[in-house]
């Protein structure tokens, strides 16, 4: 590592921050300098781990005095607020990395994309589920042609971990899952087998004690021909819990792809079937209940960190993650009018 270390301002301390902190930690040539938080006491625990001095629960307050040693802002508070602290950021000349679901509207992302391209700043959205190790191996599968063409895929995420006990705000949002988890999953899809055509989509409220939905049902059609089955459900009572994991399907010419609970790849062809296991690293900070999301953060981190040191092209920049914005906005709009959306 030969270039100058990059200083950050963390925007938002809450549940999600001290993972993303413990992820940039394990990279080099970047430090965190300055944290705000709405409720000032939480910045002050994680600032002091991290000796961080500057905390502020005024996010104008921190940009005026900081913004001309920063490199760039992070953004980890929920979705409400990231159109309007990456427009603060951008105004500032400074690049921007806020946490997924970009935006709680498609004009909101659009506002956000277009703010820094006048700006002149870059925007990655932290979206670390295509970073996983096993989706990262189905890829590498997927790409090796052992499976011939692809003709259809099923990508589930269905759950029963009490996803509100350490995120309370989600059970308040009108747009749950497809928000929460299909911005995920269908960027997932998107990475595997490329982009939509057209999408249908159903979704249901099975919890009485939240406001949006928490199960959908995706059907899409890839430009590429391949058929696409994206199931989401926090209402789902299994014998062995997957969470936080996707699990995926794949079936192509001349074979078949099962990506499965702890991490294993099974590929059947005609000569049999070959078993891989793409399990995530363990890093000592990781919460065991999320270990394959944890890990990601790490390699979506380091993506991005090589884009903003000018190394390559992040995957997950702003332009790109519009097109899975795109996608989400899209499936609750075929919810609501029962009809097929042409992208
Ligand atoms: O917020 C969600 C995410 O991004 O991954 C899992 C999660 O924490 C709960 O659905």
């Amino acid at each position: 590592e030969n270039g100058r270390t990059l200083k950050f301002a963390v925007l938002g301390t809450g549940f999600w921050a001290g993972y993303q902190l413990a992820g940039w930690h394990e990279l080099a040539g970047v430090q965190p300098i300055a944290f705000y938080n709405r409720t000032i006491q939480k910045a002050r625990a994680l600032a002091e781990h991290y000796a961080v001095e500057n905390v502020y629960d005024d996010v104008d307050e921190l940009l005026d005095k900081h913004a001309h040693e920063l490199d760039f802002v992070d953004i980890i508070t929920d979705v409400s607020t990231h159109a309007m602290l990456t427009e603060k950021a951008a105004a500032r000349g400074l690049d921007v990395i806020c946490q997924k679901p970009m935006a709680t509207t498609l004009e909101a992302a659009a506002a956000m994309v277009e703010a820094c391209r006048a700006a002149h700043v870059a925007l990655y959205i932290h979206e670390n589920f295509r970073f996983q190790a096993p989706i990262r191996k189905l890829k590498e599968i997927l790409l090796s042609g052992v499976m011939g063409k692809v003709f259809k895929a099923n990508v589930a995420f269905c759950s029963g971990f009490p996803v509100f006990d350490n995120q309370p705000f989600l059970k308040e949002l009108d747009e749950f899952i497809i928000t929460d988890i299909g911005s995920h999953v269908l960027d997932v899809t998107r990475f595997l087998f490329g982009e939509a055509e057209s999408l249908y989509c159903h979704t249901a409220r099975i919890n009485p004690e939240i406001k949006g939905e928490d199960v959908a049902n995706v059907l899409m059609r890839m430009r590429n021909g391949i058929s696409c089955y994206v199931e989401m459900s926090y209402a789902t009572i299994k014998e062995h819990e997957s969470f936080p994991q996707t699990l995926v399907t794949v079936e192509g010419e001349k074979g078949t792809a099962i990506l499965l609970n702890n991490y294993e790849i099974r590929v059947t062809t005609r000569e049999g079937t070959n078993v891989t296991t793409a399990s995530p690293q363990p890093y000592p900070w990781i919460d065991p209940a999320y270990a394959v999301v944890h890990a990601s953060i790490v390699d979506c981190n380091r993506d991005i960190l090589e884009s903003l040191q000018g190394k390559k092209n992040a995957e997950t920049t702003g332009i790109d993650n519009f097109e899975t914005m795109r996608l989400v906005h899209a499936a609750y709009q075929s919810a609501r009018e029962n009809k097929v959306i042409f992208i």
